[in-house]
């Protein structure tokens, strides 16, 4: 049914029910992970929801396998963000003894699709209304433009630049402190759980060339293919091998690949914080020309472009920064 008016996109609830069911037919591959509740669950568990997490590995190969994480729909309205997610997910668990690709990353990496991070926001959206942060009701209370944006509320290097906002009823405001919402409290701690701390000694140290794992944030729009740091323009410890796999991933998908800082300084992003604190090799993706894109856009355009991006990324994310630049 999808979304008034946008029927290829689910909304919640039919995006957790293909999970689910995904989970129902494919139960040694896929698992259903509830990660922590939205602010207004929090507030009163009649309403909001859970954050969930659809996990894809096939659970009968042991091991420590290399861990692809995604996140989408942190801002509520970028409509195109969880579908896309959602079919990549579909298409691996579709290929499972199908395909060769499919079958060799399920049985020797985890994936962990976080396809609603703001289910609260994205339920606004989804009702007509240009909805960007949480649902956060206690700043800016009442209003429209309450809530607290989840791309500015990361613990790494949270507020430090000048790439946020302080006030309540700004679309970018980062909140009281780093990591206040449940929202994004919730994933950074499930990420820390499921990578480990690759980072040299501290933020100067590069993480070692073999780092392994990859961090995805979909969001919309203006077709580019981001990576750290976005805080300011410093330039990361491992900048060299983040842009040669962003461009990489920007020949597929066609999208412009750049440090996340070139247009404007973004600070307490998700980005960062998964390479800042983490060591993770972590891109954001600003998929198409606008919120709002239309059905046909997203089919004819943003899915054929970003699945080959998406595939190519997973089958480097066992050690991204050691993609060959070329064919040997
Ligand atoms: O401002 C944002 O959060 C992103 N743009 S959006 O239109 N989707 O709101 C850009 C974030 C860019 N910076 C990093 N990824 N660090
Ligand atoms: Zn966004």
């Amino acid at each position: 049914v999808g979304i008034p008016g946008f029927p290829c996109y689910p909304t919640v609830e039919e995006t957790f029910s293909i999970a689910q069911e995904l989970v129902t037919n494919h139960p040694d591959l896929a698992e259903w992970v509830d990660i922590g509740d939205s602010w207004e669950k929090l507030d009163n568990p009649e309403e909001g929801y859970d954050l969930m997490v659809l996990k894809l590995t096939n659970r009968n190969t042991a091991g420590d396998k290399p861990v692809w994480f995604s996140m989408s729909s942190v801002h509520a309205r970028e409509y195109t963000t969880a579908p896309l997610m959602t079919q990549f997910a579909r298409d691996l668990a579709a290929g499972y003894g199908v395909d060769a690709d499919a079958t060799w990353l399920l049985d020797t990496q985890e994936f962990h699709f976080l396809l609603i991070a703001n289910p609260d926001g994205r339920k606004r959206a989804e009702a007509g209304q240009s909805w960007r942060k949480n649902a956060d009701n206690d700043f800016c209370s009442g209003s429209s433009l309450r809530g607290i944006d989840l791309n500015r509320n990361f613990p790494f290097m949270w507020g430090c630049c000048g790439g946020s906002s302080g006030s309540a009823c700004n679309e970018t405001f980062r909140g009281p402190s780093a990591g206040s919402e449940p929202e994004a409290s919730a994933i950074v701690n499930y990420v820390r759980t499921i990578f480990e701390d690759q980072r040299g000694d501290g933020v100067d140290d590069p993480a070692p060339d073999d780092a392994s794992g990859i961090f995805f944030d979909m969001h919309s729009f203006s077709e580019l293919v981001l990576w750290p740091y976005g805080f300011d323009t410093t330039e990361a410890p491992n900048g060299a091998a983040l842009a040669t796999l962003g461009r990489k991933m920007a020949f597929f998908n066609g999208y412009s690949p750049e440090k996340a800082s070139q247009s404007f300084n973004t600070d307490g992003t998700t980005d960062d914080f998964a390479y800042g604190d983490l060591g993770i090799p972590a891109y954001t993706f600003e998929l198409g020309t606008s919120f709002f894109q239309s059905c046909g856009f997203y089919e004819n355009d943003i899915l054929p472009k970003n699945l080959p991006a998406l595939w190519y990324a997973a089958r480097v994310a066992r050690t991204p920064y050691l993609t060959p630049a070329g064919p040997d």
